[in-house]
């Protein structure tokens, strides 16, 4: 059998989807993590998977930039970005993923940004726990929701609005929401949120509103764009849905081998190779096992060591290569149990699609 991945005539095969002008567009400003580098345990910035919904707001400096907390709290502060820097700081190692990831392996797919497996990243985020500043606002009793405005604005459908989601009370003042500023010990670039962005880890992304310059205390659920138009699981259109908030548990591998360019289809050579990837899941779970399958068999991957509550976790596969073609799949099960699907489960939005990534390897 010839090799598919050096015969011409199957690199010049389309995938026989029909993208449309509006997902090129999307998928050429967000861009996600090259799979290759999931081998590093931090993603350095460059190579975080990106998500903006509208234009990059110029920030040109820091210095003008302030933080307002208003609505129902006790005292209504407004701080500069140089004063946040001075209360205390930590870093954490969290892993962000895109409720809209593996959007574009759903069938019928929702017009979007087409993810495939990339919207996938883990930084050290350095910021100041926001719970401290609520308490230090002090919260009223009847305050319901934190909303978090970040100052870039756009049209959805027809609303017209500012990035703009909450977080119930009891979430916002979890112990590991911080107000972060840097990104792997740099100050975050303009696309992540300069000057500061929320991060909300073991939340799906668009928990994490970036740059964020107003705090707003409500005494209703936030019915912003962001937040009930949108990030909801649906099953067909009139279901009321349920919200997207936590990660699902997932993992992913580096592609073996060496790629054709075009249509990234693995060449390997026979024998031993070692399968590296990570595996992560929401709320701080920990990964309890990884399985690699091969044409349909499942071997148990070995977990490396953990990095942090809310990063993924490195594993790793010694495979024996043999000619021919693979089916290459990896899953993950966390320690409550859950475990992804073999296919993805179907959302209107394309949200939480966790099923297993599989990877076509020709060995030769
Ligand atoms: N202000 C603002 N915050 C935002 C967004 C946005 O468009 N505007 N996108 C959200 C989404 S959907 C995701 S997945 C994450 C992506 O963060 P990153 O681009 O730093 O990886 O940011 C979230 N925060
Ligand atoms: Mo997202």
């Amino acid at each position: 059998m010839q090799s598919p991945v050096l015969d011409p005539a199957v690199q010049l095969q389309g995938h026989g989807d029909d993208f449309t002008d509006e997902e090129v567009r999307l998928a050429n400003r967000n861009s996600g993590i090259m799979l290759e580098m999931l081998r590093h345990d931090v993603t350095p910035a460059g190579a975080h998977y990106l998500l903006n919904h509208f234009d990059v707001p110029y920030v040109a400096s820091a210095d003008s930039w302030s933080l307002k907390i208003d609505g129902l709290v006790n005292e209504h502060i407004e701080l500069p970005f140089a004063q946040l820097q001075n209360l205390p700081t930590v870093t954490k190692r969290v892993t962000l993923e895109c409720a809209g990831n593996g959007r574009a392996l759903v069938s019928p797919r929702r017009q979007s940004m087409p993810w495939r497996y990339e919207a996938v990243g883990t930084a050290e985020w350095t910021g100041t726990p926001l719970k401290h500043l609520l308490q230090q606002s002090g919260i009223q009793n009847d305050a319901v929701d934190v909303v978090f405005h970040g100052i870039d604005k756009g049209i959805s459908k027809t609303d017209i609005h500012s990035y703009s989601r909450s977080l119930k009370v009891a979430d916002a003042l979890h112990e590991d929401v911080l107000l972060v500023w840097a990104m792997n010990a740099q100050p975050l670039l303009p696309q992540h949120g300069f000057p500061l962005r929320l991060i909300v880890p073991g939340w799906y992304g668009m928990a994490s509103v970036k740059w964020l310059n107003h705090i707003e205390l409500i005494d209703h659920p936030f019915d912003g764009h962001q937040q009930v138009k949108t990030y909801i699981y649906r099953k067909d259109p009139n279901d009321p849905g349920t919200p997207v908030t936590t990660i699902k548990v997932k993992s992913l591998m580096v592609p073996p081998g060496i790629p054709e360019w075009y249509s990234d289809r693995r060449l390997v050579e026979p024998g031993p190779i070692t399968l590296h990837g990570k595996a992560w899941s929401g709320k701080g779970t920990p990964i309890n096992q990884v399985e690699v399958c091969d044409n349909g068999t499942w071997h148990s991957a070995t977990l490396d060591r953990d990095t942090g509550k809310y990063a993924w976790r490195s594993w790793y596969y010694d495979w024996q290569a043999t000619p021919g073609a693979h089916s290459l799949q990896c899953r993950a099960t966390d320690a409550e149990g859950n475990t992804q699907p073999l296919e993805p489960v179907w959302d209107q939005g394309g949200f939480g699609n966790n099923g297993v990534q599989t990877v076509q390897v020709w060995c030769e």
